[in-house]
């Protein structure tokens, strides 16, 4: 067993513990829990990083449990919220589980026999509860002024949208878990954000006065950039881990595009790479911070584990082509993906077929150049493209064969100026 206490510690990845964790942890293997709210079909960024702990546990020779919250996604957590949340259908509910149940086995292994870690569901316990049998056996745990105490509570009272009743009760919820996780699978460990807080020790008191149980409780610094907003977020939203909500391109891309002064906390939070090599990278982004080292590094580390080596390949590949690298073979779709901000204009496939589309026409009809004469001189001078590729010829005429996917064909004007023409029947 490695002494993951160390770790943690040297990576920064330790905010609050109940208890000096580091005996207890280096004492014998623990079982420790970590829950996810199905509140969408795919974890994103803030989630990779509390999946990345239950990996490094695992790794570390303990038994992590992740958690799905079937149950308590059907009410949702005001911890860091400011407003109430709208519910979701049970349809919903019900697809976002399973697709977070088959992400969550990219990352740990559920197989390893005999005590082995354990993807569960608190909806498999709470189904069964009865509205009165858990008032009087969970809710006569809760003294309600403890409950007021609580940041997730306190500052929706203090907020002008207060809470409800439902929100109000979330933390029973969270805190019979750990109760039943104790119980079931001897898990005596919560880990979660710092937002978690209030919900992890509520799981503690309630599993002393339930079954006199010694719990323990760990939370991880939130993922922020330097300028104290969330990390993960783009304008168009949350970086997810899902291809269809955000394709490998984006993803590597986000992390390439990394501030250094962010750089170092991604490697740490998110990544396996050893300290030594972390801090190696501290000192090149000192000495040479052209190279952007870290960022490439954290972007190869991080698509790899989340997209596979494809998807890397495919980001790579997306990557050299929106640097010039020739164009072929692609799909509408990963086109579209590269070149999303790029105008376009439509043309006749007929067209295109009979050899009718001129070089010099398309390159005005797409707007890159401003006359014939313009875009004449432009291919005089080598700087006229068809799909990255240098088009020599004024006379040259489009064909099917320029199609770099399905529809479209790129054309590039100089170093950087493009325009995509798809042609449609
Ligand atoms: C549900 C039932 C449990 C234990 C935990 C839960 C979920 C928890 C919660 N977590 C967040 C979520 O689901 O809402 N009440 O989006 C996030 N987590 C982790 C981490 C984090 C938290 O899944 O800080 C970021 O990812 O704890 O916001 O018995």
């Amino acid at each position: 067993m490695n002494d993951i206490h160390a770790d943690f510690s040297a990576r920064g990845l330790i905010h609050q513990t109940t208890d000096d964790l580091a005996p207890w942890l280096n004492e014998k293997p623990r079982t420790m829990y970590i829950g996810f709210d199905p509140t969408a079909d795919s974890m994103h960024v803030g989630h990779l990083m509390q999946v990345m702990t239950l990996r490094r546990f695992q790794q570390a020779g303990h038994r992590p449990i992740a958690l799905v919250g079937g149950a308590t996604g059907m009410i949702g957590d005001p911890s860091g919220k400011s407003q109430e949340r709208n519910l979701l259908t049970l349809e919903q509910l019900h697809a976002n589980t399973e697709a977070i149940k088959q992400q969550m086995q990219n990352f740990i292994d559920f197989d390893e026999v005999g005590g082995g870690a354990v993807l569960a569901n608190n909806l498999d316990w709470m189904k069964d509860f009865s509205f009165l049998e858990f008032l009087r056996d969970i809710g006569k745990n809760f003294p309600v002024n403890v409950m007021l105490g609580k940041d997730s509570v306190k500052s929706r009272l203090e907020g002008e949208s207060g809470l409800s009743y439902t929100e109000f009760s979330y933390m029973l919820l969270q805190a019979y878990d750990f109760a039943h996780l104790f119980q079931q699978y001897g898990c005596e460990l919560q880990v979660g954000g710092s937002d978690q807080w209030g919900n992890i020790t509520a799981g503690i008191d309630l599993g002393r006065r339930m079954y006199g149980a010694s719990l323990y409780g760990m939370t991880c610094p939130l993922l922020t950039k330097a300028d104290g907003t969330k990390m993960g977020k783009t304008e168009s939203g949350a970086v997810w881990l899902s291809p269809e909500r955000t394709s490998p391109y984006k993803f590597y891309q986000y992390w390439i595009n990394v501030a250094d002064d962010d750089a170092g906390k991604c490697l740490r939070f998110l990544t396996e790479l050893s300290m030594d090599e972390i801090t190696a990278l501290d000192e090149a982004r000192e000495s040479e911070p052209h190279l952007r080292s870290s960022q490439k590094r954290l972007a190869e580390e991080l698509t790899l584990n989340v997209h596979r080596q494809e998807g890397l390949d495919a980001a790579r590949k997306a990557t050299e082509i929106f640097f010039g690298s020739e164009i072929q073979d692609l799909s509408d779709a990963q086109l579209m993906d590269i070149f999303a901000d790029v105008p376009s204009v439509k043309a006749s496939r007929d067209a295109l077929a009979g050899g009718e589309i001129n070089i010099v026409d398309v390159l005005v009809d797409s707007g890159l150049c401003s006359s014939r004469g313009d875009a004449r001189r432009a291919i005089e001078q080598g700087g006229g493209y068809v799909n990255n590729r240098r088009i020599e010829a004024i006379d040259y005429q489009l064909s099917p064969e320029d199609l770099a996917s399905e529809t479209v064909i790129v054309l590039r004007r100089g170093k950087k100026k493009y325009a995509l023409v798809r042609f449609e029947s």
